[in-house]
């Protein structure tokens, strides 16, 4: 990647050379009298190819001029030869690289992996969602589902149920080089505290919504060139059925698909997005056609979302540098990294961006990174950056977005559960997306409000500190001596 400057630099640069002057300061460094001599005498194409990529090639001008530092000319232009060389090396070549990777189009099950049941071969029962628990008051045995929710297979299940939020594990971790994140699902699947009353608004989503757990999404985890594509199939098919679908990653390549299979349904342009994550994931360039490291530059540059209704929170680390911030200032989108945190603090930083995500369309898509998170709440993900959001910081700002939008989507990728020994990292993402789901069902019974607290949870007349009860309640009786041994 070209710096924008470097165009400047470079002719100004070939000028001192030519003429012989000084360079001012603050522009470029000063071109060691002694270096000269020896560029000169290089033929012109290998000087010009040396001052245009040699900045790039060896971080600075300065870090140049060292390495180039005491070598004779025929040094140097062995030194730019073996840069040309790598240049030229790193492209694609027809002659000796493949352009694609061949598969076996013989192979008897080529589409088996995601070819769904016929329902001539499925169990025959009335259509809606299914209930996994035979204990009377749901519990904890049957069989394990997000957010202890029942089962639906088929699109008529979730019609049938009235369903509003679908929750799909998509266990898809070729886009990534950590994996593990194929075990998310089952990790969220198993953990704990992933259903009933949300304490700081009193109100339960899984009472609310009629929330189902919709399976897991079929993944070649040979190639995420074709997962993607069948991701984006189940997701439209969730959302053709008017309800919400939770995708359960899965590594972050899954925003695309999550991103276009919405779109199919709702329209290109007609929603918003809020990506928590560390990183900001619109590399692109790439030789593979999606990578966890470029949903949002493929689901901008298709026009799946406007950029101007793409807002990205908790970026931080080295990723990416100027050229990146410069890409989504050019495409309209707004961004929150953890520096602006540093600077406002995270209420001013949440209240601007629930500001954003309530300006142009009411739909929202939010995809959540648990690498979003401070390692210290979630340990188990493959590309951890200090820094981040604590619980006490995210569970609020993804609870106020689901209030106050139309929710139309929500994923939480990224969680290895692999890469973690313990339950925190699967509790965690849990918790946020019980989060959303709080959210939503707030808006349901008609708070509108994202901030709001329950007067019960947080105050309702309490007795203030140095004050009596208003009334006494009825004191229960307590035995000391419970579970003591008898004498
Ligand atoms: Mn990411």
């Amino acid at each position: 990647m070209k710096h924008p400057l470097k165009p400047v630099l470079l002719s100004a640069l070939l000028l001192c050379m030519t003429a012989g002057v000084s360079m001012a300061e603050d522009e470029m460094p000063e071109l060691p009298a002694e270096l000269q001599a020896t560029l000169d005498a290089l033929p012109d194409e290998k000087r010009e190819y040396l001052m245009e990529e040699g900045e790039g090639f060896a971080g600075t001008w300065e870090k140049l001029f060292v390495r180039l530092r005491g070598k004779t000319s025929t040094e140097i232009e062995a030194f730019v030869d073996a840069m040309q060389y790598l240049e030229n090396a790193s492209k694609f070549n027809p002659e000796t690289d493949m352009a694609s990777i061949p598969l076996n189009t013989e192979a008897k099950d080529f589409n088996g992996w995601k070819l769904m049941n016929p329902r001539a071969l499925a169990t025959q029962r009335e259509p809606g969602p299914i209930n996994l628990s035979y204990y009377a008051q749901g519990g904890r045995g049957g069989i394990q589902t997000f957010a202890n929710a029942p089962v639906a297979i088929y699109p008529e299940d979730l019609v049938a149920g009235d369903v509003e939020v679908a929750i799909v594990g998509a266990p898809l971790d070729m886009g990534t080089y950590y994996r593990g994140q194929k075990f998310g699902p089952q990790a969220m699947r198993t953990g704990y505290y992933h259903g009933g009353n949300d304490m700081a608004t009193m109100v339960n989503p899984s009472k609310v919504l009629s929330i189902v757990d919709y399976g897991d999404i079929a993944i070649d985890n040979m190639s995420s060139e074709l997962s993607v594509h069948h991701v984006r199939e189940r997701v439209a098919e969730i959302a053709r059925t008017g309800a919400i679908p939770f995708i359960v990653g899965g590594d972050h390549s899954l925003e695309y698909p999550d991103i276009a299979g919405l779109a199919d349904v709702h329209g290109k342009g007609s929603f918003g997005v809020v990506h928590f994550d560390s990183h900001f994931d619109a590399g692109k360039g790439q030789a593979h056609y999606i990578t966890h490291g470029q949903p949002v530059y493929r689901a901008i540059k298709e026009g799946h979302v406007k950029g101007e209704n793409f807002i990205q929170v908790g970026l931080r680390g080295p990723w990416p540098g100027a050229w990146g911030f410069e890409w989504m200032r050019n495409n309209g989108m707004r961004y929150h990294p953890m520096a602006e945190v540093e600077k406002k603090g995270w209420k001013a930083v949440m209240e601007d961006a629930l500001r954003e995500a309530r300006e142009g369309t009411e739909k929202l898509f939010i995809s959540f990174d648990v690498d979003v998170l401070d390692p210290a709440f979630v340990p188990g993900t493959g590309t951890p950056v200090p820094g981040g959001l604590t619980m006490r910081e995210a569970i609020p700002i993804v609870r106020a977005l689901c209030t106050e939008s139309e929710m139309i989507g929500f994923e939480i990728v990224e969680l290895d559960p692999l890469l973690d020994n313990t339950y925190r990292s699967a509790l965690n993402a849990n918790y946020i997306m019980h989060a959303c789901l709080t959210g939503i069902a707030m808006r349901k019974t008609g708070i509108t409000d994202g901030s709001y607290l329950s007067e019960l949870s947080t105050e309702d007349n309490q007795p203030r500190a140095g004050k009596r009860a208003l009334k006494d309640g009825d004191a229960e009786e307590i035995d000391p001596d419970y579970g003591r041994p008898q004498r």
